[in-house]
């Protein structure tokens, strides 16, 4: 999908790397141990063609202990530093965090956007910031934290819900001054949602991207993927992963969260050519 995002510039869906400097993370928690070996990735990433940057320092996979922003900021902001003095101001960054302390630490040293899984319920100086900031702001859905969600995945309609929510958060970011221009939303698959929920949003996407939002999707290496193809080990669900990236694009999504860069940039390219250049 065209993507209408200030400062992306890309006519087709958008590939957002995932950077992940935590010890923890479900799918590549551990690989990033230096600063020097994350500008690497970073850089890496950016040359197989990633759009933009994702940046986490707090995992957020079923079970995850929150560090709490202190130890969040000494991971991230060194890291961000570092990308903007290494690599310049031309590479778009996200912070992917649910503190507004975080946030704000992550833009003061450069970052564009604000990832915030908690869609602004976790923390209720998060949408003052991003007002005050005018920065993108993904509103992801999900329900409880890492410790509850698993215990939530309870829907009538999983999508008219993830629908009614994610228009709420809207509501709520919109009376914290946030402006519709700034919002993308993002369904949350596998935050509090069993495998049947997670096909259940990517089959019905396509109500989701009517309200206008750009939508993210997030489904890389994760565990409904794992689930189908009977693979315990996230590293090998690449190819699930391509599967559930070319029918969110068929779906409208505009950002595709993943780990793969190369692999996915190059399936992003011919999902868009066979469902979105007609
Ligand atoms: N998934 C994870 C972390 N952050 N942010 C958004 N907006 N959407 C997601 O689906 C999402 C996210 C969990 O995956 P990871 O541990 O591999 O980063």
């Amino acid at each position: 999908m065209n993507s209408t995002i200030p400062g992306l510039k890309t006519c087709g869906t958008a590939v957002m790397a995932v950077v992940n400097v935590t010890p923890d993370s479900f799918s590549d928690g551990g690989s990033i141990t230096s600063l020097d070996q994350a500008v690497a990735t970073c850089a890496a990433h950016l040359k197989a063609g990633a759009h933009i940057l994702d940046i986490g320092g707090q995992s957020t996979r079923p079970g995850a202990v929150e560090v709490g922003a202190a130890v969040e900021m000494e991971r991230v902001v060194p890291l961000i530093r570092a990308i903007r003095r290494q690599l310049g101001s031309t590479p778009l960054l996200s912070i992917d965090t649910f503190w507004a302390h975080v946030a704000e630490a992550a833009l003061q040293a450069g970052v564009n956007w604000v990832n915030d899984v908690s869609g602004g319920w976790q923390d209720p100086a998060m949408l003052p910031l991003v007002a005050r900031w005018r920065c993108p702001y993904v509103t992801m859905h999900r329900r409880g934290n890492s410790r509850t969600m698993d215990h939530m995945a309870h829907y009538k309609d999983v999508v008219a819900e993830v629908e009614a929510a994610l228009l709420q958060q809207t509501t709520m970011a919109q009376a914290a001054g946030v402006e519709p221009w700034q919002l993308i939303w993002d369904p949350g698959l596998g935050f509090a949602k069993t495998t049947e929920h997670n096909l259940a949003i990517l089959h019905h996407l396509s109500r989701l991207s009517r309200h206008g939002y750009p939508l993210l999707v997030g489904p890389s290496r994760k565990r409904f993927i794992g689930e189908v193809l009977d693979q315990a080990d996230p590293r090998q669900r690449v190819w699930g992963t391509a599967a559930a990236v070319c029918k969110a694009i068929a779906g409208g999504a505009a950002v595709v969260r993943i780990h793969d860069v190369a692999a996915m940039v190059q399936v992003a390219a011919m999902a868009d050519a066979l469902w979105c250049q007609q």
